[in-house]
């Protein structure tokens, strides 16, 4: 197969670019990354220079590609959806990546640290207070842009709604967001109900009991309630 994704189902920022690949609809093949397995990691690093996830390698076009926003990047311009995920015109594009930017930096980057935390055994069972609070913060601005729209940036849904939906599904779990957030609550259930971010979260199943702060999470999302 021409595309093959190398990732694993519970990894957030393997979530944001299988949530672009099932947008795009393109076939490709995910090969599970084992980081625990010294054979597994030093293969994996001759392809991600920092080890991290996930790496899109296309045959086709002769490219290994890392970092999220540029393989959603490359999709977009190699294998696009119907609707663009990056829109063409200039400014609403630098909106697109501004909000993609928001959701890595101050959404992702805090919840990843406070798992972290917890996994290593620093903090269990409650997330870094530093975490919660950089958490909130974000929040407040997103509940500000959220208000009246349908997606972060722009009309459809693109790039920066890619990032934002396993940022907001993890970070939940460290600061939740009902209730004090409406906004931001609202604009997450309309990111779960999108076919591409269901279909994610339905194949991190298996592996959410593997979550450090599984019993945060709540239980449509493990097969117990609800579909998500
Ligand atoms: N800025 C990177 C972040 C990727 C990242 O942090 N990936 C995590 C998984 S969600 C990872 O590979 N962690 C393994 C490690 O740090 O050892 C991107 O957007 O691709």
């Amino acid at each position: 197969m021409a595309l093959i994704l190398h990732s694993h189902p519970l990894a957030s920022f393997c979530h944001k670019v299988l949530i672009a690949l099932y947008e795009t609809g393109v076939p490709f093949e995910a090969r599970l990354v084992d980081l625990g397995d010294p054979a597994a990691r030093a293969e994996f690093l001759k392809i991600s220079p920092w080890g991290k996830m996930p790496v899109l390698v296309d045959d086709a076009r002769g490219r290994t590609l890392f970092e999220t926003s540029i393989i959603i990047e490359y999709l977009d311009r190699h294998y696009p959806a119907a609707q663009p995920l990056l829109p063409v015109e200039a400014e609403a594009r630098l909106d697109v990546r501004l909000w993609d930017r928001v959701f890595d930096l101050y959404v992702q980057q805090p919840q990843q640290a406070a798992v972290v935390a917890v996994l290593k055994g620093r903090t269990e069972p409650e997330p870094e207070p530093e975490a919660v609070a950089a958490l909130d913060k974000a929040y407040q601005q997103i509940e500000l842009r959220m208000a009246g729209r349908t997606w972060a940036a722009g009309e459809g849904f693109s790039l920066a709604d890619c990032a934002a939906a396993p940022a907001l599904f993890y970070a939940n779990c460290v600061s939740p967001i009902a209730l004090r957030f409406p906004a931001v609550a609202a604009y997450f259930e309309r990111l779960v109900a999108r076919p591409s971010v269901a279909r994610v979260l339905v194949e991190a199943r298996p592996y959410l009991r593997f979550f450090p702060l599984k019993d945060r999470l709540e239980p449509r999302f493990l097969g117990e309630g609800p579909a998500a």
